[in-house]
């Protein structure tokens, strides 16, 4: 099986696990890296031995000619990023929030499809080990059919030292990880139908909204969607996504600290769902970067098997209509929108 020779544009703070992520996966290696900024370009090559640098993704498409781009900037560098790959006919992953706005995000995906190139949105939430065996129980049937679910993330972890853009924009929580709780809902229950939210800045420290409360309607189950980075709790469970799925014939519950219970007609038992800590992984972040090593993994079988990614750029199109649906409920009072009228 050829190597597959990518490449990363974008060497900031997360990147670094996409970097520890590729390292880890056979028949692939990251052969050119890009930043406009000299200093995080030299950290990472340095960091990780690669010589072939570049300050101008033009440029590096056209030397290093990668199988695939790994795209790690921040949302306002996407669309441009994505259409040069697809100009480049190159295949493309392409970070969350995938696109400032809904318009870019067709755009972007409508590039890669006339250019014939794969294209994933990098949605790694619903890769985490502990959600993915909350999948797997629904998927099998072990608590009936779903009727309601809860997908909540609750915290007050500083975020804004690593990723200081976070506290400057006007959007933040629902754009950066409501986002993916919003995927994981679509992920556990369907495709939603209508939504309604609520949002409160309770940080003053910082300029968007810290606080969102969304009520999802899928086909036949209803979801509660709750994301926070203003609650201060006894235990700090960042970065824990906990869910709440009820069945016809029982629950699933993804509790604190990883530990999962299951209820049905056979009575409850527990699993601990612990995702591993991989051998460049830190706590807290592990959960995280064990799901980035998986969607890494799932892009490159999809890669070699010519197959759609589960995240790709047209599946991710609905993800970031609830965002935008969201935000608009909010600004709208709370009115319940149904996210294709904005798709
Ligand atoms: P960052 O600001 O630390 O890094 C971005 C880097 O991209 C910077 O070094 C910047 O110089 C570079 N850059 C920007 N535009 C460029 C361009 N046109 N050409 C070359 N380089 C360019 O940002 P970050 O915190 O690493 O976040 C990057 C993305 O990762 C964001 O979209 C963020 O939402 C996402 N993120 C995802 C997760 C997750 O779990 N999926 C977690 C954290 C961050
Ligand atoms: O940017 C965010 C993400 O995608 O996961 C957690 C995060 O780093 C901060 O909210």
């Amino acid at each position: 099986m050829a190597e597959l020779k990518g490449a990363l544009v974008g060497c900031g703070f997360f990147a670094v696990n996409q970097m520890h992520g590729w390292a880890g996966i056979d028949g692939v290696s990251i052969a050119a890296i890009c930043d406009r900024d000299p200093a995080r370009l030299e950290a990472m090559g340095t960091r990780f031995g690669i010589s072939r640098r570049f300050t101008d993704a033009e440029a590096m498409f056209a030397e290093a000619r990668p199988d695939f781009v790994d795209i790690a900037t921040t949302a306002p560098s996407h669309r441009v990023l994505v259409e040069l790959a697809a100009s480049h006919g190159v295949p493309v992953i392409c970070q969350k929030p995938f696109a400032l706005s809904l318009a870019d995000a067709r755009a972007m995906v409508e590039a890669c499809s006339q250019a014939g190139v794969p294209l994933m949105v990098h949605e790694n939430f619903r890769w985490q080990s502990p959600i993915r065996r909350v999948g797997e129980l629904v998927a099998t049937g072990e608590v009936g059919r779903p009727f309601f679910g809860r997908v909540s993330f609750r915290s007050a972890y500083d975020v804004y030292s690593g990723q200081p853009y976070l506290a400057e924009g006007e959007r933040f929580i629902i754009e950066d990880l409501g986002i993916h709780a919003l995927d994981i809902a679509r992920f556990l229950l369907g495709d939603a139908t209508a939504i309604t939210a609520r949002t409160a800045r309770i940080n003053s420290a910082i300029r968007g909204e810290d606080v969102a409360t969304m009520l999802l309607g899928h086909d036949g189950a209803t979801s509660v969607v709750d994301c926070s980075y203003a609650t201060k709790l006894e235990k700090e469970l960042f970065p824990q996504t906990l869910v709440e799925i009820d069945g016809t014939e029982g629950t699933i519950r993804l509790g604190a600290n990883y530990r999962l219970t299951v209820t049905n007609g056979e009575g409850s038992r527990h699993e601990d769902v612990s995702p591993l800590l991989l051998p460049w992984a830190t706590r807290p972040w592990h959960n995280i970067q064990e799901s980035v090593a998986a969607i890494q993994a799932h892009w490159v079988d999809c890669l070699r098997n010519g197959r759609e990614p589960d995240t790709s750029g047209r599946d991710n199109l609905k993800t970031l209509a609830l965002v935008e649906a969201a935000y608009r409920s909010a600004a709208e009072g709370g009115r319940t929108l149904d996210p294709a009228e904005l798709r």
